[in-house]
């Protein structure tokens, strides 16, 4: 497999770095740790290792030290395509080089040879209630596949510490080859009652699949769409809920696939992948509360009607970024260039000309600009998949790119089991005590 030789002529000198710091410099300061990050999620605290992406505030997320238009231009596409191959990014995001043509093509065949989904995970997503959280469906079929983990078979039969890494990558490729096959059916089933398996075809790929088997009226543009969807929600960095989930959860050892569906339950929160929905939510209220898209004045007043009830504006600000998030203009300039005129993305633009001036006007949030969150829903929604709780689900698709590799090269480098310190407020009332004294 192309990943695994990248990955194996790699190691030797990533092992050696990683080693260098573990053993010559551990009792290096990094940083100083405050009360207030301590009581307050553990906010910016710098203790993760990653090198696979890294939120810079002031230019976004950068994939294996690429910003995003970078990517979306440097990467490979299918023929036809303006989005590159989800094959290629993995790609990128495993072995920290840009592919060819060629290579990033070896990816989606190989998903295409993992694709299938035993009958056992149908059987069980058909059996549940239906009204049971897309969510949920999602993450159980995941934890279902468990039982053909290559990690959890080997590690049982004795497998050396040095190859973790290999077993880790095995199941990565054959999760990430299945979970478009899985979200599809958790969409056809919930939302149209319909329960067909749905078929991976080996010559199209990992977007155009999607798109057919999703059942969209447009396969074409919403293949163009997932792919740039599933690359742009892939990895932010190791401290966002489903990243870090994944992370702690794979420290134990656990397998990749008990390790993403603990992710993807963090991702089911309102705090995280639950937001998008919420975003779109706003949009429409405004758009049925004035019929159609306001007037600048209109909205202005109806943003601030928003804060003076207590309520945030949805799809706006961010804890580490301080520009408007590449995430979102890459997806403003995909639905501009292909349908200026929707009412929707004409109400989303103007909102991209008000909220941000009353955010500043208000002056709480430290950055007034739109995140990802504010525009990605208005997309699916042109598209027509209008189901807002299946949102969570696309996110999840796309996150699990970027966290597997990072479960990978986790074991590669021998990272060891998570565990911090606590302490109890009492211990905490006397540090600021002494600190006082
Ligand atoms: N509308 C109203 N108030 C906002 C705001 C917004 N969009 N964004 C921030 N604020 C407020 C905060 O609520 C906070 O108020 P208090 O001091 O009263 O608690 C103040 O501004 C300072 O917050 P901050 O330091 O700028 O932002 P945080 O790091 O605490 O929170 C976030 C970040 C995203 C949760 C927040 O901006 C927010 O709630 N935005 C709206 C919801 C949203 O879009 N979520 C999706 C996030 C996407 C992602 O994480 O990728």
């Amino acid at each position: 497999m192309i990943l695994h030789e990248k990955i194996a002529t790699q190691l030797p000198s990533w092992r050696e770095r990683y080693k260098t710091l573990a053993k010559e410099h551990a009792d290096v300061v990094v940083a100083q740790v405050t009360v207030g990050q301590v009581v307050g999620g553990m906010r910016d605290i710098k203790s993760l290792v990653t090198d696979i992406s890294y939120v810079d505030p002031a230019t976004g997320i950068k994939f294996r030290g690429m910003a995003i238009p970078e990517v979306l231009k440097a990467l490979p596409k299918p023929r036809g395509a303006k989005m590159p191959y989800v094959g290629g990014l993995y790609y990128l995001l495993m072995v920290g080089e840009v592919p060819t043509k060629a290579q990033a093509e070896e990816v989606e065949a190989d998903w295409a040879k993992r694709a299938d989904v035993p009958d056992y995970v149908y059987k069980m997503l058909k059996s549940m209630p239906k009204e049971t959280h897309p969510m949920t469906l999602f993450s159980q079929a995941v934890l279902a596949l468990q039982n053909g983990s290559v990690f959890a078979k080997k590690y049982h039969e004795g497998m050396k510490k040095d190859v973790y890494w290999e077993a880790a990558l095995e199941d990565s490729m054959d999760l990430t080859a299945k979970l478009p096959v899985i979200a599809a059916f958790i969409y056809r089933m919930k939302y149209f009652g319909e329960t067909k398996k749905p078929k991976y075809n080996a010559r199209q790929d990992y977007g155009m699949n999607f798109a057919r088997m999703m059942g969209v009226a447009d396969v074409k543009g919403y293949a163009e769409l997932a792919r740039l969807y599933f690359i742009l929600h892939s990895d932010h960095e190791s401290g966002n809920v489903s990243a870090h989930t994944m992370h702690l959860v794979g420290s134990a050892l656990s397998d990749p696939y008990y390790a993403f569906s603990a992710s993807l339950n963090g991702l089911a929160g309102p705090l995280h992948g639950l937001a998008n929905q919420e975003c779109l939510g706003w949009l429409m209220d405004v758009h049925k509360q004035f019929g159609g898209v306001p007037s600048r004045e209109e909205l202005y007043k109806f943003a601030w009607d928003t804060l003076n009830s207590g309520k945030v504006i949805p799809g706006y600000g961010h804890a580490v970024l301080r520009v408007p998030d590449p995430r979102y203009m890459a997806q403003m300039n995909f639905a501009k260039a292909r349908f200026p005129e929707d009412e929707l993305l004409r109400l989303a633009d103007l909102v991209f000309d008000v909220v941000p001036a009353v955010l500043k006007e208000q002056g709480k949030a430290k950055n007034p600009a739109p995140n990802v969150d504010a525009i990605s829903g208005t997309l699916q929604y042109y598209y027509g998949v209008r189901d807002f709780d299946f949102y969570t689900v696309l996110f999840g698709v796309g996150r699990a790119l970027g966290v597997t590799p990072n479960y990978v090269w986790a074991r590669a480098l021998g990272q060891p089991i998570e565990r911090p310190k606590s302490l109890s407020t009492a211990m905490l009332e006397d540090v600021v005590a002494k600190a006082a004294a």
